[in-house]
């Protein structure tokens, strides 16, 4: 049974999600799990899009209200470190504009120690080779939120592989549909971490990593 907070979302009653949220706040609900929440608000949306009960109109709302909520949980999110654990490529992958996973990724990643070199979205392959050369990251974080782009993940993974790049970094990849056998398509062998528990089939991982 979704919480108040995602039924709320899933509806798009904007006052009712900022009430929960500040209320979660001060009965003082970590954030992460607060997030969790939010992400099956955005999920119930996605249903109701497949579903056609809601259109792009109403997934450009639910995108301003997760935004919104989601900025009063930054301070929540981001408990700096002193430790450094390298540098991290992230971007979301050629032909899908998704951002908002990938920029909590970033937030909470940047905020335990990892230095995010973060190329945005819609990245072409050879934008993330040159990065990988520039900065020499530990990791490459591939982030996509359609189905449509796997052949664009897995031909990002070829252009670093090409490049003679591949065997430096650990990449991850993540995003609302990958699971296990998607990011077998992209190239490599997935290890999942982490499962939100909440989502059904595919929505159930939350990334994977190509060793
Ligand atoms: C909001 C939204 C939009 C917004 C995006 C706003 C933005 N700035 O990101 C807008 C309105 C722009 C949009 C557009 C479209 N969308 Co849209 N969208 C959504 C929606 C409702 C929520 C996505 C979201 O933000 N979730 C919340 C975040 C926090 O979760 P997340 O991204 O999964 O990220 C978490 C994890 O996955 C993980 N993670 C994410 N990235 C990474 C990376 C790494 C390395 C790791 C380790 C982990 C990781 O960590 C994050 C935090 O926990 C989804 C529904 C859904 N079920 O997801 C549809 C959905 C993704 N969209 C969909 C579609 C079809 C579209 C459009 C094609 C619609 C259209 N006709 O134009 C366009 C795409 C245009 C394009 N080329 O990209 C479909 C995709 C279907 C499919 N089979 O591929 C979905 C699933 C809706 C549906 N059920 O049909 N969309």
């Amino acid at each position: 049974m979704a919480s108040t907070l995602s039924q709320a979302l899933g509806a798009l009653d904007e006052a009712k999600v900022d009430e929960e949220v500040r209320g979660e706040l001060a009965a003082e609900t970590p954030a992460l799990s607060i997030l969790g929440e939010l992400q099956e608000g955005m999920r119930l949306v996605g249903e109701q899009y497949e579903c056609n009960e809601y259109f792009l109109s109403e997934l450009i709302l639910a995108s301003e209200i997760f935004k919104n909520a989601s900025a009063l949980l930054a301070e929540g999110l981001a408990k700096q470190t002193d430790n450094k654990l390298g540098t991290m490529v992230l971007g979301t992958v050629k032909n899908d504009i998704h951002d908002f996973g990938k920029d909590i990724v970033h937030m909470v990643l940047e905020s335990n120690g990892v230095e995010v070199v973060d190329l945005g979205v819609n990245v072409p392959y050879e934008r993330f080779v040159e990065a990988v050369r520039e900065h020499s990251p530990r990791m490459v974080g591939l982030s996509c939120l359609l189905t449509t782009v796997f052949d664009d993940m897995r031909a990002t993974v070829d252009a670093l592989a090409q490049a003679g790049l591949r065997d430096q970094v650990t990449i991850l990849v993540g995003g609302g549909p990958v699971d296990k056998k998607r990011g077998r398509l992209c190239g490599g062998r997935p290890v999942l971490r982490g499962r939100s528990g909440r989502g059904r089939g595919s929505q159930e991982s939350t990334g994977g990593e190509l060793t």
